[in-house]
C-alpha cells in the first residue's frame, strides 16, 4: 500500500449506490478504502471488485477464530479482490500465522488489530496490546490497528514495533481523536469513517483531514 495523502476511508455504509458515489468522490484524498461487515453483509462480497477500481481495499473482517477457519476465511477474502485483511491479535500466534501464509500465498498484506478504539478496548484488550504487537511482528505481518483516541498508546507501540510494522489509526473524528496527533504520535495512516461519509460533503471532508495531515507531515502544526 502506497503512502500518500496518509489516510484510509471506512466505509460504513449500506447501499451499493452511495459507497461507490462517496469512493468515486473522495478517491483522490485517501490511499485505501478500509470495507467490513455492514456495507459486505448488505451488498455482497463483490463490492470488493467494484470499490478497487477507486482505491486498494482493506477488508475488516476482524478474523478471529482457530487456524483452519482463519484459513478458509482470508482464502475468501483475497479471492474476492481484497488487498490487505484485518485480523484480531488476540487468538495467538498460530491463528494470525494461518492469516500470514494465505496471504503470501496471494502476496496481500495482513493488519493485526492490537488495541480497540472504544471506551471498552481498555478493558480487556489494552492489557495484551503490546504482546499482541510484538508477537504480529515477530510474524512478519505489514502492520498493526492502534487507537486515534489515544495517541499516547499508538505512540508506546510505536516504540515497541519500531520502524518494522506500519500503523493504521481509527478512531478519528467522530469518535474524538485528531488525525495530525495521531500521525504526530507515529501513525503512518488514519482511518476515517463517519466524518467523511455523513458529511455534507464527503469530499470537502475528506480534503480538509488530507490538508491537515500534509501540514503535521510538513511540520506546521
Ligand atoms: O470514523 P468512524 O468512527 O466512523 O469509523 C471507524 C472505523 O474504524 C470503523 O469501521 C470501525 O469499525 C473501525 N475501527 C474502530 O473504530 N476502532 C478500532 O479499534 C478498530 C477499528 C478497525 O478498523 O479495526 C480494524
Amino acid at each position: 500500500m502506497e503512502k500518500n495523502t496518509c489516510m484510509i476511508l471506512a466505509l460504513d455504509v449500506t447501499d451499493r449506490e452511495e459507497a461507490l458515489r462517496i469512493a468515486e468522490d473522495v478517491w483522490e484524498f485517501v490511499d485505501a478504502i478500509k470495507v467490513g461487515y455492514p456495507l459486505i453483509l448488505a451488498t455482497g462480497l463483490g463490492i470488493i471488485r467494484e470499490l478497487a477500481e477507486f482505491a486498494p481495499i482493506i477488508a475488516d473482517f476482524k478474523v478471529a477464530d482457530i487456524p483452519n477457519t482463519n484459513r478458509l476465511i482470508c482464502d475468501q477474502v483475497f479471492e474476492a479482490g481484497a488487498d490487505a485483511v484485518i485480523v484480531q491479535g488476540f487468538t495467538g500466534r498460530d491463528s494470525l500465522d494461518a492469516c500470514l501464509e494465505i496471504a503470501s500465498e496471494y502476496r496481500k498484506d495482513v493488519f493485526v488489530v492490537s488495541e480497540m478504539s472504544h471506551p471498552g478496548g481498555a478493558e480487556f484488550l489494552q492489557p495484551a496490546a503490546e504482546a499482541i504487537a510484538k508477537m504480529a511482528s515477530e510474524a512478519g505481518a505489514f502492520g498493526l490497528v492502534a487507537p486515534a483516541t489515544r495517541p499516547e498508546r499508538v505512540r508506546k507501540i510505536r516504540k515497541i514495533i519500531g520502524d518494522k510494522l506500519t500503523i493504521i489509526s481509527p478512531g478519528v473524528g467522530a469518535q474524538g481523536g485528531k488525525a495530525s496527533d495521531v500521525i504526530a504520535a507515529g501513525a503512518d495512516w488514519v482511518i476515517v469513517g463517519r466524518s467523511i461519509y455523513r458529511a455534507e460533503s464527503p469530499k470537502e471532508a475528506a480534503r480538509q483531514i488530507a490538508e491537515e495531515i500534509e501540514a503535521e507531515l510538513r511540520g506546521e502544526n
